[in-house]
């Protein structure tokens, strides 16, 4: 049977598994929603959108002959890709792909992706705020809570999308490619998923795989391993650093921030005019402004925009 013409799996019925069932359904795509968990309150599934009502829900074992009707497998970012089910989706040849990817290829707008082990709800939500400042029709999803499937119906292509992407969620994109990137910082985390520290940071740095000579990937340089890893990537990397000046690039200089580039070196704002504190914070400030930056958002505005910001929720505050 043609791979085009069969059904998608999405596989998951957490808040990604049923966004991209949604999503698929609303596509008019075949879609069976899919969970491991035997005890599926499927009723409770289907009211928690109207949309699923039409699609087929299965739990527990996932049977070949359930494989031999799907072209394309949606993995939830909680399921790990080494599951032996996960392993005989493989070996079928059934492509997988995240539910990232899925709301990649459906939808329109521009991107900026964060990754990173620590910071990354802080500099998403920053990094909105100031896209919210410069453009009309702004997105923020991922990780940060907010399916991004959930969303693409509603995207054109003047949609910011502003994505919160987790080490989980990279691990299963294939085309996925946004204009500009960040990675944060890496240190050991989610081993338990990833096995090896190597799998994480490739994992990571996937972020950066698809983008292009003319799009931009901020890193890290105080982390060592981003600034070795940044060697390879082929986009234009730009670095922040809070502890040494840069020739091109945002760094921490006393108590300023300072961006640096061919047209020699601006201000971007104080530290004493932040509503956040400490360097990791500072860290924070300098991704999202490299990132705003890079996508063209004059400085005044993104000046505007980090003196008022506040600490996001559970996050270290000044009391
Ligand atoms: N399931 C299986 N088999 C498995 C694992 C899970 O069938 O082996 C099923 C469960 O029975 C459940 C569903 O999958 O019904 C849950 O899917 P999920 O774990 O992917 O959770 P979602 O509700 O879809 O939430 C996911 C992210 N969860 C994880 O990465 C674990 C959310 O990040 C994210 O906000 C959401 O998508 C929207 O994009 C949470 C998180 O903890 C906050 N992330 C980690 C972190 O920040 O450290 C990476």
């Amino acid at each position: 049977m043609d791979r085009e013409k069969k059904k998608f799996l999405v596989y998951g019925t957490g808040l990604s598994g049923i966004a991209a069932a949604s999503l698929l359904h609303e596509k008019q795509q075949d879609v069976i929603l899919y969970d491991e968990n035997e005890n599926l309150d499927m009723e409770a599934i289907r009211a928690k959108t109207p949309k699923l009502q039409q699609v087929s829900i299965l739990s527990g074992e996932l049977k070949d002959e359930t494989l031999e009707e799907i072209g394309t497998v949606v993995l939830s970012p909680g399921v790990p890709v080494d599951l032996p089910v996960v392993e005989r989706i493989k070996q079928k040849g059934i492509p997988i792909w995240g539910e990232i990817e899925l709301a990649y290829r459906f939808g329109k707008g521009r991107i900026l992706a964060i990754t990173g082990t620590n910071g990354k709800t802080t500099t998403t939500t920053l990094l909105g705020e100031i896209m919210r400042h410069a453009y009309q029709d702004v997105r923020i999803v991922g990780n940060i809570g907010i399916p991004y499937t959930g969303i693409v119906e509603d995207t054109t292509k003047d949609t910011v999308i502003v994505a919160e992407v987790s080490s989980f969620q990279l691990e299963t994109i294939q085309q996925f490619c946004p204009e500009v990137s960040a990675v944060l910082n890496i240190t050991p985390d989610h081993l338990n998923r990833h096995h090896t520290m190597e799998n994480y940071i490739d994992a990571k740095l996937a972020i950066a795989k698809n983008q292009k000579e003319n799009q931009v990937c901020v890193l890290n340089y105080d982390d060592k391993v981003l600034r070795e890893r940044g060697k390879d990537i082929k986009a234009n990397v730009l670095y922040f650093s809070s502890r040494q000046p840069l020739h091109r690039g945002i760094y921490l200089w006393q108590n300023e921030i300072l961006f640096a580039d061919k047209d020699g070196i601006k201000t971007v704002c104080s530290v004493d005019d932040l509503q956040i504190f400490g360097t990791h914070n500072y860290e924070n400030v300098m991704a999202a402004a490299a990132m705003a930056i890079s996508f063209g958002v004059p400085l005044e505005k993104i000046r505007k925009i980090l003196v008022r910001f506040q600490a996001v929720e559970h996050r270290i505050e000044y009391v």
